[in-house]
């Protein structure tokens, strides 16, 4: 009862790779259906004016609209044929997204409510530092960003653990986001050598009785190099609950260069103490 998807991917050695939560379209769709969003700044969440978004048809890259977004950041396609689009989106001063697999349906009942799909879309500024950016879906409406530091301490939404990107521990947590979506960004100026582990916390679902899992959320992470390049995305794994999603680890050498390493595991328990996820909010930074 739903389109055929079919999708090409890479596995690497060494390396688990994840595909992203893929929304199935039932075959009732009859009618075209239109992709909506707003693309906004990683850093600061603010709107962004003027970015060009090129929609793409996921089989074959023909290319089916573009539009530019509004001066609150706000795009709309045209109507488009059901079926899977890859979104490209791009702003001056900002690096390159594509997003994949975003899905088009509408249905000829007279309501327009259910012809829709929203894709918020974030992109991170290009000013020469490697950033981690999280994003999400609508539900559940608060997951946090944290970052274990070499020293143990973490780097997370609490107004003195944000961390600083101009003083040690050389890594900052930009905003917190509890309304959805995100983003949620994390800046790297010049860490010190060692290993640093980006999780992301479902604090909506362990603290606020948010029923929304971490695995239903569409989390993922981008990870982008100093000249704004995407070198990484992960995507939540299955059977992530409503604890937290340990994500990769970014592990600095001497000379200043991150190397990623996939972890993509995630806590089942309910104790703040077990695993990795210990120190959690642990944050003695200078
Ligand atoms: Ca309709
Ligand atoms: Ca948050």
């Amino acid at each position: 009862g739903y389109y055929p998807y079919e999708a090409v991917v890479q596995i690497k050695s060494q390396e688990t790779t994840y595909v992203a939560r893929l929304e199935a379209i039932p075959l009732d769709c009859d009618m075209e259906g239109t992709i909506s969003g707003r693309v906004t700044d990683s850093t600061t969440n603010a709107p962004i004016e003027g970015a060009e978004i090129k929609f793409k048809k996921m089989s074959d890259g023909t290319i089916e609209d573009t539009q530019t977004t509004d001066a609150n950041g706000f795009y709309k396609s045209k109507p488009l044929a059901s079926g899977y689009y890859k979104l490209e989106v791009k702003a001056p001063g900002y690096s390159r997204v594509e997003v994949q697999n975003v899905p088009a349906c509408g249905y000829d009942d007279g309501n327009p409510d259910n012809d829709d799909h929203v894709e918020n879309v974030t992109l991170s500024p290009l000013d020469g530092n490697w950033r981690v950016v999280l994003q999400w879906g609508s539900s559940p409406k608060d997951l946090d960003l944290h970052v274990k530091l070499p020293d143990g301490n973490q780097v997370f939404y609490r107004n003195a653990c944000r961390g600083d990107r101009d003083a040690p521990p050389y890594v900052e947590l930009d905003v917190d986001v509890r309304d959805g979506y995100g983003p949620e960004t994390v800046t790297l100026t010049s860490p010190a050598a060692g290993t640093y582990q980006f999780f992301v916390h479902n604090y909506g679902g362990q603290n606020d009785g948010d029923s929304g899992t971490l695995s239903n959320s569409g989390a993922r992470i981008v990870v982008y190099d100093p000249e704004g390049a995407v070198v990484k995305t992960y995507n939540v794994p299955a059977g992530c609950g409503s604890y937290f999603w340990y994500a990769f680890n970014m592990v600095y050498d001497s000379n200043g260069r991150p190397t990623l390493q996939a972890e993509n595991r995630c806590g089942s328990g309910t104790n703040p103490a077990e695993g990795e996820w210990q120190d959690a909010s642990r944050c003695d930074l200078p």
